[in-house]
């Protein structure tokens, strides 16, 4: 086995990244190429993504890498997920619309009158997120869009096409629309839901064929060749084009008795397992279970994450443009006085807008003590996000029957030393914290293993994550 680099492409929803993955049985480095702000724009209709000013990003980086390194063995594309767009033949219908943009409500309304959720649960094992792909195409019909569109591809799909012509919808991401089957037998290849997808009356040409993490998905059109002065040749592979796959293959688990909370806009907080998890009790908790590379499942539950943080900054930063997130951090951790926990969980906090409002809301709502400054506010709501984590933790540990005696914390939450010791004091449990890159390491192990620069399971893989980060450990202090 030689040594070689890949490039990951890997959007979230608030910046993207491009980034080489050097990769060898003893190297696992990355080298970031450009990191590019995601902005979402509120247009009359409604909320979207700029997705054509991430494409030229992604064009910008991927150029940036071939100069860098020439001789890629591959490109892998990840993002967030539930969200798509529309094609008639190779011109996309509309602008791909924000999971946050509200048009969706009336989706679930009239998918749960056909049908009820708890059915829906038993065919797919997702937790219910009013933004789940098929309540955004339930609300697509009123547009009269999706009548005239031939495919729908999730966003890395659709990066992958407009890069290389192919269509084709990778599974893990796929998992996430709500219209794949739970695989019936362990090893079982994930399908499309035909039964569900005719039930709501979608037409079945929309989902393309699918494919697994590992798998080529063709090469560079000759025009992104020229564009970015990468060889033709290239392929683009399947990655978890879910983002939050991508993270889990990085989370340097070496015990299974392990959690994770993959910390972004989203604090993704479960454990990994073989099988689904599809009790009732699974379902009351709103638990999810998501496709992962190689066939694991994530069992998870999705807390609020570092957007209450985020977009209570862009708040106060429209009176005070001079504020910014670290300060506020570091003020937040000199509070003493006891500040609210409220529920990071609760969907007032879902939609853009003004969060500290809401969290005063909630607090009057609940006789709380009001916080009373933004290193106050920050200070609550790390709080109030430390408990949710260690909340989840234990729910996932007896939903599932795992003893977890570590919590992972990884993305760039994981940056957030408050927010890590916080967790293991709520949770009582010693968590560790890194790599803040996992979404980028995970796309770049799955190249490296689909190109043969290393070989094994998740297991084998994560090891090289452990060898190659110095995490930070966070033990559990008394609560007093
Ligand atoms: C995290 C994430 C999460 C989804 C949400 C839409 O970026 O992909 O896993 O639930 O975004």
């Amino acid at each position: 086995m030689s040594n070689g680099t890949v490039a990951a492409v890997d959007l979230g929803a608030t910046s993207g990244r491009v980034m080489l993955g050097h990769v060898g049985p003893n190297e696992l480095r990355l080298e970031a190429v450009n990191r590019f702000p995601n902005t979402p724009v509120q247009m009359p209709d409604g909320l979207h993504w700029d997705i054509f000013g991430l494409y030229r990003s992604v064009l910008e980086g991927l150029g940036q890498a071939a100069r860098l390194s020439p001789g890629l063995a591959s490109i892998g594309i990840d993002s967030w997920a539930v969200d798509y767009g529309l094609l008639r033949g190779d011109r996309l219908l509309g602008t791909p619309f924000h999971y946050r943009d509200s048009r969706t409500t009336a989706g679930v309304t009239a998918v749960h009158d056909r049908i009820a959720f708890a059915d829906l649960y038993a065919e797919n094992g997702l937790q219910f997120l009013p933004f789940n792909t098929l309540y955004q195409f339930e609300a697509e019909k009123t547009h009269g869009l999706l009548a005239l569109a031939d495919q729908a591809l999730l966003v890395p799909d659709l990066i992958a096409f407009w890069l290389s012509g192919a269509r084709v919808a990778e599974s893990t991401n796929a998992s996430t629309t709500g219209l794949l089957s739970l695989p019936a037998r362990r090893g079982e290849e994930p399908r499309w839901n035909d039964t569900l997808i005719a039930r709501l009356g979608l037409p079945r040409q929309l989902f393309p064929p699918l494919v697994q993490p590992g798998e080529r998905i063709g090469t560079l059109l000759p025009h992104v060749a020229d564009a970015t002065g990468l060889a033709a040749a290239t392929p683009i592979v399947a990655v978890g084009s879910h983002d939050t796959a991508s993270a889990v293959v990085a989370v340097p688990m070496t015990d299974p008795d392990a959690a994770f909370i993959s910390c972004g806009t989203w604090g993704l907080v479960g454990v990994e397992r073989d099988q689904p998890v599809l009790t009732e009790a699974s379902r009351a908790a709103n638990f999810t279970n998501e496709g992962g590379v190689d066939g694991r499942v994530r069992f998870l539950h999705n807390v609020m994450g570092t957007w209450l943080l985020s977009e209570s900054v862009r708040t106060w930063q429209r009176v005070d443009p001079s504020i910014s997130l670290l300060p506020l951090v570091a003020a937040a951790e000199a509070v003493s006085v006891p500040v609210a926990i409220f529920d990071a969980n609760d969907p007032r906090f879902m939609e853009p807008g003004d969060i500290p409002a809401r969290i005063v809301e909630w607090c009057v709502e609940h006789g709380r003590p009001v916080p009373t400054s933004p290193a106050e506010f920050v200070r609550s709501i790390i709080e109030s996000l430390a408990r949710a984590f260690a909340s989840a933790v234990q729910t996932a540990s007896e939903l599932s029957g795992t003893t977890v005696r570590t919590i992972h914390i990884v993305g760039g939450g994981s940056q957030n030393a408050l927010l890590c010791q916080l967790t293991a004091d709520h949770a009582g449990i010693p968590v560790v914290a890194g790599p803040v890159e996992a979404t980028a390491l995970g796309n770049v192990l799955v190249q490296a293993r689909a190109a043969g620069l290393v070989s094994g399971d998740l297991e084998s893989l994560r090891g090289l994550v452990a060898a190659s980060i110095q995490p930070l450990h966070y033990a559990p202090r008394r609560r007093t």
